[in-house]
């Protein structure tokens, strides 16, 4: 065992000198972790960042990249945080866009959503616009797992057809 020495003299070691002196049984210096927990601490604030960048879009700034009109935005992810619904990847529906099948990856996958000033989104739980039927005015639906969907259903990841006009 080597003798134990003051933190401030003991090197900062890479990470396989550390895993070396671990399979040595050498019990690890605590100064010898703060690079990697600095990255974990780093890592997890992005983590975190990421999830409080997620907030849902005021219905009548609605706008794609080029700043054409979108009627409604419909998120991956919701949360029970309000500030931080509308996560996740996003799909959008534009004035007039009548999807009776919904793009397979997006099938069964909405959880929030943000309908445009003055239009409204009608959506269906089966493709072909069969299943249950629900039209959303204009505004912020945070979590579509709050929309009741029949006596003991919601909303939540149901979404399959979709019609949206202004
Ligand atoms: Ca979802």
């Amino acid at each position: 065992m080597p003798q134990p020495q003051p933190l401030d003299a003991v090197p900062v070691p890479s990470p396989e000198k550390w895993e070396g002196s671990v399979r040595k049984g050498v019990k690890p210096v605590p100064s010898c972790c703060a690079d990697q927990l600095v990255a974990f601490a780093l890592l997890l604030c992005a983590l975190c960042f990421l999830g409080l960048d997620a907030q849902c879009p005021e219905p009548n700034t609605l706008k794609d990249a080029e700043g054409k009109k979108i009627c409604a935005r419909m998120f991956e992810d919701s949360n029970y945080y309000y500030e931080q619904s509308c996560g996740g990847q996003y799909i959008d529906a534009y004035p007039g866009d009548d999807v009776p099948i919904i793009p397979w990856s997006w099938n069964n996958r909405i959880s929030s959503l943000v309908v445009n000033k003055l239009c409204s989104l009608t959506v269906w739980s089966r493709i072909k616009k069969n299943g249950s039927k629900r039209k959303f005015s204009s505004g912020i639906v945070y979590r579509l797992k709050d929309v009741q969907q029949g006596l003991f259903g919601s909303w939540e990841n149901d979404i399959s057809a979709y019609y949206c006009v202004c």
